[in-house]
């Protein structure tokens, strides 16, 4: 390679201008184009199906430009309309055309419309993400030719709310974290052993009782000497109004993001248990979990029990319009149903299954799909369930092999509660394990093993935040950016177009997005 040809790909690859990430399919910068400039009294022409995407635009550049463009049906320098000629880009595709005289948006549908949106600010300037006017900037957006559209259908992010509480506030910056990365998929795991964290009306003591705990264990102790424990002492909880629900949803259908709801059942249900005994198999008060780990305390395996989670799921369904509900069904011990009500080992996971096959066939009967971490494969998998492979791929697999729908979920990939590093001593404590980066950026959804038509059934790939040592948002910022960058170019982008050197080249100036918008990155070595 020549010294010119090097300085070339230099200059191609620090292109800051066309920092897009995830990287489109096809994007082709106008030779000689010149750019089209954003200025005070741009109109935005929309057509009905998009009109609100238009109020989004003007929206997002309203505070750092100052322009409160207008949203107009016709005319204007910015197009945005829906195209049934562009059904070949599927729901969520969009054809984007930059040329000085203006913008020209199409989509099949308005969520592509939403997406070109999103391209459209990465290719300004990274100001264009203030909440303040910024002077002296000229809003310059380069001519270019860009047709694009997602690999996967389900590109999620998950929070765990239980371990931590995170605030409303948190939910929804994170939640335009996700449209900012063309994420369509929130898994708010809203539920666990340490803390409940959404009302149900007609079981208050879920909140009331289940939302807090007393104390909080510090670090990470030796788990065989539980002498040497250590609890802060300081009381931890807080949980989510129906209203407050009903405002997030709404926020994230704004965003075209699917709020999938985790309820956990029958393990990891301790604070449910501490607010309602008679749902535990001891029939004994106990209190919230205060320390990580797999609890002993599981659901009692009765039909009142049933019942009563399916009194849950009608409020958790009237609140999540999206078809996807969560079961967990991930670390029940069995023991308790083993020692205290006579089960056989054997029968132990014929009875799980049983357990989220009642909530499949609930689920099911409301016109909502299951979904399910892979243990609820054990004992057989419920007809319509959808499974999340956590545990690496092999549930994934076997799901796949079986026609069931799943998302991949492996820890090996996408957990962004390990570290980033092996320098651990150097980092804020984490659960453990080593995820960098270029990990997540070299995964592949779909398993070798799969024949094409068992692939179809990958929906896509996930990353998950668990919040046993993350205490607080800005740690959780700290461990999702920007690993989250990277799945979010697996998901979206098909796999010939991935390249990780000319990724961490456009995350350069995708990192001063993210800079400008608060976000607690974790910056380089
Ligand atoms: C296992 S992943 C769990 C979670 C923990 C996580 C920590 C899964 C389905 N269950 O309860 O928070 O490990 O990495």
């Amino acid at each position: 390679m020549t010294i010119a040809f090097l300085v070339a790909l230099a200059l191609v690859t620090q292109d800051s201008s066309l920092a897009v990430i995830p990287q489109p399919v096809r994007l082709t910068r106008t030779p000689g184009g010149g750019a089209f400039v954003l200025r005070a009294g741009a109109v935005i022409a929309t057509d009905a199906a998009t009109r609100d995407v238009g109020y989004a635009l003007a929206d997002y550049v309203a505070p750092a430009t100052g322009y409160r463009l207008p949203v107009r049906a016709t005319g204007g320098a910015i197009s945005i309309r829906t195209d049934t000629s562009l059904a070949r880009l599927g729901d969520e595709g969009y054809r984007l055309v930059v040329t000085p005289a203006g913008v020209t948006i199409r989509s099949f549908k308005p969520a592509g419309a939403f997406y070109a949106v999103q391209t459209l600010r990465q290719l300004l300037p990274p100001d264009i993400y203030r909440q303040a006017r910024v002077d002296g900037v000229a809003w310059s957006i380069p001519a270019v030719t860009i047709e694009d559209y997602p690999r996967f259908a389900w590109r999620g992010a998950h929070l765990d709310v239980s371990r931590h509480f995170m605030p409303k506030e948190f939910v929804k910056k994170y939640i335009d974290l996700l449209a900012l990365h063309k994420l369509n998929r929130f898994h708010w795991h809203l539920t666990d052993d340490q803390g409940w964290r959404i009302e149900i009306l007609k079981y208050p003591r879920l909140t009331q009782v289940g939302a807090w705990r007393s104390e909080t264990i510090v670090g990470r102790p030796d788990r065989s000497d539980s002498t040497k424990w250590l609890f802060d002492g300081r009381p931890h909880g807080g949980f989510y109004t129906q209203d407050d629900i009903r405002e997030v949803v709404a926020y994230a259908r704004a965003r075209f993001v699917t709020v999938v709801p985790e309820i956990e059942m029958p393990g990891h249900s301790q604070a449910a248990i501490a607010a309602y005994p008679e749902l535990g198999n001891t029939g004994s008060q106990i209190a919230v979990w205060t320390r990580w780990g797999v609890s002993p305390n599981i659901l009692k395996p009765e039909d009142a029990t049933i019942r009563f989670y399916q009194d849950i799921l009608t409020e958790v369904m009237a609140l999540f319009p999206g078809r996807w509900i969560h079961v967990g069904g991930d670390e029940a011990d069995k023991e308790q149903w083993l020692a205290l009500r006579g089960i056989s080992p054997d029968s132990a996971a014929a009875l799980q299954s049983w357990f989220i096959g009642q909530m499949d066939a609930f689920l099911t009967a409301h016109g909502r799909t299951l979904v399910g971490w892979d243990e609820i494969l054990e004992g057989g998998l419920a007809p319509h369930a959808v499974v999340m492979s956590w545990r690496g791929t092999d549930g994934g697999i076997a799901a796949a092999q079986a026609d069931h729908d799943v998302v991949m979920t492996p820890g090996s990939h996408t957990y962004f509660d390990h570290y980033e590093t092996l320098d651990t001593a150097r980092e804020p404590i984490a659960i453990g394990g080593y995820l960098p980066i270029d990990t997540v950026y070299s995964y592949e959804p779909v398993p070798d093993a799969l024949t094409p038509a068992q692939a179809r059934h990958v929906l896509g790939a996930q990353g998950q935040m668990w919040t046993e040592y993350i205490p607080d948002p800005k740690q959780a910022e700290y461990m999702v950016f920007p690993r989250l960058c990277a799945l979010a170019e697996v998901v979206w982008t098909r796999s010939d177009r991935r390249n990780f050197a000319d990724f961490r080249a456009r995350l350069d100036t995708h990192l001063k997005r993210l800079a400008i918008l608060d976000v607690n990155y974790r910056g380089r070595e």
